[in-house]
């Protein structure tokens, strides 16, 4: 009897629960480089690189601790370029009697695998993904009945039941479950900022260089310089060099944002951990450590470990509570086409230049570009909900549906109508003048409200509370802003509607053929 055992783009891990409790002598270890989930969308050619490098690694490890690994090479003879395609064949090949997989991490991968047992008549054991801290099931009993889905009391029973940053007696270490209070200053000039590692390619990343400029060259973003962590050992690397480096000033500057640095004291890490070659506990282990030793102080090793232990098993948990509906969400009825500059950066507004073009170098930007530049943007524009959402799946290294998805509808385009965050992330140029240094060299004025030189946040801002008054003006956390709206006169109104629909007049919507 052979056991198929497919592991797919994002489980690169050594401890994936399929790889468990299983005789190596009965198994044989299925990877799949197939078409259809290179070009669903259009990938980001490094995001591309990442994927198929760390999986011909990965299978190579795996063969080394004595694993039969059939690896199926995207140009093969005979891929059928689906991984139910390459499943039945391997299936054939192996004379497999049983099928056992980790659930996928998108809902689209999750419904081919349910379908297996049926289309391909051997059973299929879909295992639980265990390397998340809380399983979709347990998620789902903790939604149950609750009105409103706070992120942070989620994450304190996390904190709770992993006992992560926790005292023997059960209180949160230092007494606080959150240190957000002492974080996010503005960055004084002049301050050293650690560069994040970076990776030489060998040569089985070069060949797979040379295969993704030739076959994805034309997608958006730039594949080379390559310098992504693609194995275990290399992200660990990674690991290490944050928390030596970078940990301690997390919190402080977590929401800068600077011209000249990409990175901040951001970790860089998503890219390995979504695809499996980092896990959750291990990133977390090592932060709680670095305060252990006294090497970061709390609000640096707290917000961090929120980010992971809190925010990304929410994310997580949000996205197979409201699948499949929440792709369809668009609460704020927008449908504006997605502006062209997202493609090319091609824009006056210096925030979002510089956003885009950090994204097409690196296949990576922090948080806060995310949030408060590229969504806010999009959000106060009005842009269609799927449009912003494919370009956010297609544009970063560390894009799964599982996880874009859920920040992009709903924390930035509030299109889940508040499930997740309760109020719009809406912000104006003040905001972002206040955390960055782009303003001071942008063309446009940070200070003017109206006008074709004022800052487009600015009325952009007031035009999108002014849209969706009715929704938004006895929200308890909004209602200061819908009494400075009303207490401003009508023809500074008229004005600030006038300025908004002229610039989205002029946003030339971007061309076909970017994003499918
Ligand atoms: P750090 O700032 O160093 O944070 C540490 C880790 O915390 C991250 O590596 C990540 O694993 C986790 N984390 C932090 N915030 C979140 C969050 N909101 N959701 C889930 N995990 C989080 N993250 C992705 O991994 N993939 C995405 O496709 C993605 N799309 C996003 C789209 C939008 C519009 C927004 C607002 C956020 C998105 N995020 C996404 C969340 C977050 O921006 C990235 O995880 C983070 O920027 C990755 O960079 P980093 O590793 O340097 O993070
Ligand atoms: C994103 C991606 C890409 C570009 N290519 C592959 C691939 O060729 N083979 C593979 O197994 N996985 C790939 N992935 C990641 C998958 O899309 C990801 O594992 C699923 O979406 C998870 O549900
Ligand atoms: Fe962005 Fe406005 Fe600042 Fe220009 S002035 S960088 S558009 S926030």
């Amino acid at each position: 009897m052979t056991v198929l055992i497919p592991i797919l783009g994002d489980q690169l891990s050594h401890g994936l629960a399929s790889l468990r409790e299983v005789d190596q002598a009965d198994a044989v270890v299925l990877m799949m480089e197939v078409a259809d989930e290179t070009t669903y969308v259009r990938h980001h050619p490094k995001k591309i690189a990442l994927i198929l490098s760390a999986m011909r690694h990965f299978a190579v490890e795996l063969k080394r601790d004595g694993w039969r690994v059939d690896y199926v090479a995207l140009d093969a003879r005979g891929n059928t370029g689906s991984f139910t395609g390459e499943v039945a064949r391997a299936v054939k090949r192996h004379a497999a009697s049983a099928i056992r997989i980790v659930e996928a991490g998108e809902w689209r991968v999750q419904q081919m695998i349910l379908g297996w047992e049926q289309t391909l008549g051997v059973p299929v054991e879909v295992l639980a993904d265990d390397r998340f801290f809380c399983s979709t099931d347990d998620f789902r009993r903790w939604a149950k009945g609750r009105k409103s889905l706070v992120m942070e009391y989620f994450y304190r029973e996390m904190r709770q039941q992993t006992g992560l940053l926790m005292t023997a007696d059960g209180t949160p270490v230092g007494g606080k479950w959150n240190y957000d209070h002492d974080n996010r200053k503005t960055p004084p000039r002049g301050l050293n900022y650690p560069a994040p590692s970076r990776f030489t390619p060998d040569e089985m990343t070069r060949d797979v260089l040379a295969l993704v400029a030739k076959r994805f060259g034309t997608h958006f973003g730039d594949l080379e310089p390559f310098a992504f962590p693609v194995t275990a050992a290399q992200a660990r690397h990674a690991l290490k060099h944050f928390i030596t480096t970078a940990l301690p000033g997390f919190g402080d500057y977590q929401d800068a944002m600077l011209s000249s640095q990409d990175t901040l004291y951001h970790s860089v890490l998503s890219p390995a951990l979504n695809c499996g070659l980092l896990t959750p506990r291990e990133v977390c282990d090592a932060a709680v450590a670095a305060y252990d030793a006294e090497d970061a102080p709390i609000n640096a090793v707290e917000g961090f470990v929120r980010q992971i232990l809190g925010w990304r098993e929410y994310i997580r948990g949000m996205y197979w509570l409201e699948m499949p509906g929440f792709a369809d969400a668009n609460a704020l009825r927008a449908m504006r086409p997605l502006p062209e500059f997202y493609w090319t950066a091609e824009t006056d507004m210096r925030c979002l230049h510089i956003a885009v073009k950090d994204t097409r170098t690196h296949a990576y930007a922090h948080h806060i570009q995310r949030l408060m530049v590229l969504g806010n943007f999009a959000m106060l524009a009005g842009v269609d909900p799927k449009a912003i959402d494919d370009w956010f799946l297609i544009v970063y290294a560390d894009a799964y549906q599982w996880v874009e998805l859920p920040n992009v509808l709903g924390m930035s385009q509030h299109a889940d109508g508040g499930r997740l965050a309760s109020k719009p992330y809406a912000g104006g140029g003040a905001y972002i003048n206040r955390m960055s240094d782009y303003c001071g060299r942008c063309r446009y004025d940070v200070k003017a409200k109206t006008g074709p030189d004022a800052c487009p946040f600015n009325y952009l801002y007031w035009d999108f509370l002014a849209r969706h008054a009715r929704r938004f003006e006895h929200h308890p956390r909004m209602a200061n802003m819908y009494r400075t709206w009303a207490r401003m006169d009508d023809a500074h109104k008229r004005d600030v509607r006038a300025s908004a629909k002229a610039f989205l007049e002029s946003l030339k919507p971007a061309a076909e053929g970017w994003a499918r």
